[in-house]
């Protein structure tokens, strides 16, 4: 009985651990920086999350900032697209094919979070993930990629 009640004790331990393993947080400032440039997607995860907070104080219409995941190849036309799609649309064109996953603009002392399907990326493709606020891509940019 007592081990019974240990064994389940373990296993809602181990269950969030795991699910660890396919998430990565990334934080950014008001100095219009992420504190990562790489991400590795686990092979074995089937869902991936992103989360990011803004440890900043300013307004997201002044120091906006989210995570838009592409194809290496791809990001800055959708950085150039997402510019004209503006805050309403958290600067992501509308159903624009090349973005495999993007999170809601944030601002100053906000969080916020994506979950994408893993077989949206295929192993040995170089992706972007960048912050497609205007002008934000040219310092808020890193790599992703699918590794074991
Ligand atoms: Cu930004």
């Amino acid at each position: 009985m007592k081990m019974k009640g240990l064994m389940s004790l373990f296993f809602v331990i181990a269950i969030p651990a795991f699910a660890n393993d396919c998430s990565v947080s990334i934080e950014s400032t008001d100095a219009m920086k992420y504190d990562k440039n790489e991400i590795v997607v686990k092979k074995s995860c089937k869902e991936f999350t992103v989360n990011l907070s803004h440890s900043g104080k300013l307004p997201k219409n002044v120091m906006g900032h989210n995570v838009v995941i592409t194809k290496e190849s791809d990001a800055r036309a959708v950085a150039s697209d997402a510019a004209v799609a503006g805050p309403d649309n958290h600067y992501v064109k509308p159903e624009d094919t090349r973005v495999i996953a993007f999170t809601t603009l944030i601002g100053g002392g906000e969080k916020t979070s994506v979950t994408f399907n893993v077989d949206k990326l295929k192993a040995g493709e170089a992706y972007s993930f960048f912050c497609s606020f205007p002008g934000h891509i040219s310092l808020m940019k890193g790599t992703l990629s699918v590794g074991s």
